[in-house]
């Protein structure tokens, strides 16, 4: 199974979603509109949602089922992107091979599209909820809040602000936060809408967890030059990152080893997030 395969296959399902989970760019307020969409079409890669949909075959569940899920983390995602960008923190002028949401329009008009993403994340998530999904819908809103929330994304931003990483516990806690939760969460919430027992749920997190530091990690070797920050490169060294990476994605194909062959686009995505352009 090949990963780049596999993203490319999940597109359009996943766009022709994240379109209809949006409101229009023509409808009032047209300006928050457009910016909503700036970053979504075209996108990046799609890794979360794509994770979110193998995860979901893994288990033996319908893809299509597992689409709401696709869609709120991608939008928590860009939200996070959106804001990331912003002067008051990373201050980045170009996002996506295109000029960043508050260089495209305004810093308001930023702040405000980074904020109804985050809003209609939840509201896909539980758009067209029934009595018979509702109960697993509720159990990936609160994973998704937990992983977007200070215990994730928002406190390992806020970590990451601060700075002083003097050991290799301290920038994982940060990579555990700021990228493993989402992708965790992209993994748990996709299979937890396909049916997945807890005890499945527990290690396809735990697998989650493990791969999204090492996303992190390989982040960190794709930008090595950077000599500051939150960096694990930095901290032990690119020969022992690099080691430690591998740990990490070997533990999490572990984790799932009892998957079966049914879990193999979901190993091809967890392998690809760790190796791309290494
Ligand atoms: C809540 C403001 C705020 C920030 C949260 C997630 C985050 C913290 C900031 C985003 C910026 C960043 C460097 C995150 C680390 C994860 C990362 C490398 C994101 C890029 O993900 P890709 O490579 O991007 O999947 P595409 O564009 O392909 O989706």
């Amino acid at each position: 199974m090949d990963a780049q395969e596999y993203l490319a296959a999940c597109l359009p399902r996943v766009d022709h979603a994240l379109d209809e989970a949006l409101p229009s760019a023509s409808e009032p307020p047209a300006r928050l509109h457009a910016a909503m969409r700036h970053l979504i079409f075209p996108g990046g890669k799609r890794l979360r949602p794509a994770l979110a949909l193998a995860a979901a075959e893994a288990v033996g569940g319908d893809a299509d089922a597992v689409l709401p899920a696709a869609v709120a983390v991608e939008l928590v995602h860009v939200y996070s992107l959106v804001h990331d960008d912003l002067p008051c923190m990373d201050d980045d002028v170009e996002r996506r091979g295109r000029p960043t949401v508050h260089v495209a329009f305004d810093e308001a008009t930023a702040v405000l599209a980074g904020d109804a993403l985050l809003t209609a994340a939840f509201g896909a998530l539980v758009a067209g909820a029934t009595e018979r999904d509702a109960a697993a819908r509720a159990l990936a809103v609160r994973d998704l809040a937990h992983a977007a929330g200070a215990a994730g994304l928002v406190g390992g931003q806020i970590d990451d602000l601060a700075g002083a990483f003097d050991s290799a516990a301290a920038v994982e806690s940060v990579h555990t936060r700021k990228s493993a939760a989402l992708i965790a969460a992209a993994i748990s919430t996709g299979a937890r809408l396909a049916g997945a027992s807890e005890a499945q749920l527990a290690v396809l997190h735990a697998a989650g967890i493990a791969t999204g530091i090492a996303f992190q990690i390989t982040d960190d070797l794709l930008d090595a030059d950077e000599d500051e920050g939150c960096s694990l490169v930095r901290v032990i060294g690119e020969a022992a990152a690099r080691e430690r990476a591998q740990a990490l994605l070997d533990s999490a194909l572990e984790q799932i080893a009892d998957l079966g062959a049914r879990a193999e686009p979901l190993r091809a995505l967890l392998r690809y997030a760790v190796q791309r352009k290494l």
